[in-house]
């Protein structure tokens, strides 16, 4: 099978579960716009790579994925918040979001606040009931909180807002916390679950695959004039230096793989969609 297709497979099975939570979640919980918001942008067209990526870091390290969909839902609950309080006017004051209106321009602002909140507290749920299934579980749940608060994720977004000017260690930190982390939890967090086998290597992987998404988004950023105001790499080093990073960044990816002996050829394949991304 294709890479493209392998990737569907994934995203597939993680469509229909996140459906199925969704709609048991939602039934009969007061009151419906909440969830009526959550679900807009859960559904709203996202990539759905973190799931992914968690997804095939357990099939290559020998996990069934079948137990081990709720943490795929509590991630990408996490992005997705991430998003809608992304785009509010206080932070980016982005009116579109995967090429749809954003969370605050369909149902105000203050539900998109909340949508956020109950998106991530909804994922806390999540975490903390899987957590309880043993220790490794507890240590997956961990990394994840951990990437997406505030000594990662949030840390970096806070980050975010007080440069617009900077060099290359501010622009270290934006990429390793504002984006790095939450592309690199799911693969440690995969890792740990399956014994812990390699995990400080998926780790450095994930990194790397982070600093090469957040490049690729810099590119694509200039590419469309958008982001003027913000920090990027395209600002720090031009954009000829800017297109020559990430190709040196995607070789690193591809190493770190040869070495980690993850021969499946999806992620050789994930390093190239990031890479070659337009979307
Ligand atoms: C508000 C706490 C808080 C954090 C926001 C995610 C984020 C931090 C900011 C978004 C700005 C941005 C464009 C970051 C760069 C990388 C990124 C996270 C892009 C969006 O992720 P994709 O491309 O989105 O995976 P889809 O739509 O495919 O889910």
């Amino acid at each position: 099978m294709n890479f493209a297709a392998v990737y569907e497979n994934f995203r597939t099975a993680f469509e229909a579960v996140l459906l199925k939570k969704l709609d048991e979640a939602a039934q009969g919980a007061f009151p419906p716009i909440l969830w009526e918001s959550m679900r807009y942008s859960l559904l709203a067209g996202g990539k759905r790579i973190r799931p992914v990526l968690f997804l095939a870091g357990l099939r290559e390290n020998g996990m069934s994925l079948d137990g081990e969909m709720t943490l795929a839902v509590a991630i990408e609950c996490i992005h997705t918040y991430s998003l809608i309080h992304d785009d509010l006017p206080a932070m980016d004051n982005d009116d579109m979001r995967r090429g749809k209106p954003s969370n605050h321009k369909m149902f105000g602002e203050a539900n998109a606040i909340l949508a956020g909140d109950g998106l991530l507290s909804w994922a806390f749920e999540m975490l903390i009931d899987e957590a309880s299934r043993g220790e490794s579980y507890r240590e997956a749940a961990k990394i994840l909180t951990h990437a997406a608060g505030v000594f990662g994720m949030v840390a970096g977004q806070s980050a975010d807002l007080l440069w617009q000017n900077g060099g290359k260690e501010q622009l270290r930190f934006l990429y390793e916390n504002k984006t790095g982390r939450m592309i690199a939890a799911p693969l440690e967090m995969a890792s740990v679950l399956s014994g812990g086998r390699g995990r400080e290597k998926w780790r450095a992987f994930g990194e790397e695959l982070g600093t090469l998404f957040q490049l690729t988004d810099d590119l694509l950023d200039a590419a469309s004039g958008e982001d003027e105001a913000r920090l990027t790499a395209v600002k720090v080093f031009g954009l000829e230096k800017a297109e020559q990073l990430a190709d040196e960044c995607a070789g690193r990816c591809l190493k770190l793989l040869k070495e980690m002996g993850a021969d499946s050829g999806f992620f050789e394949g994930i390093v190239g969609l990031v890479r070659s991304r337009r979307i």
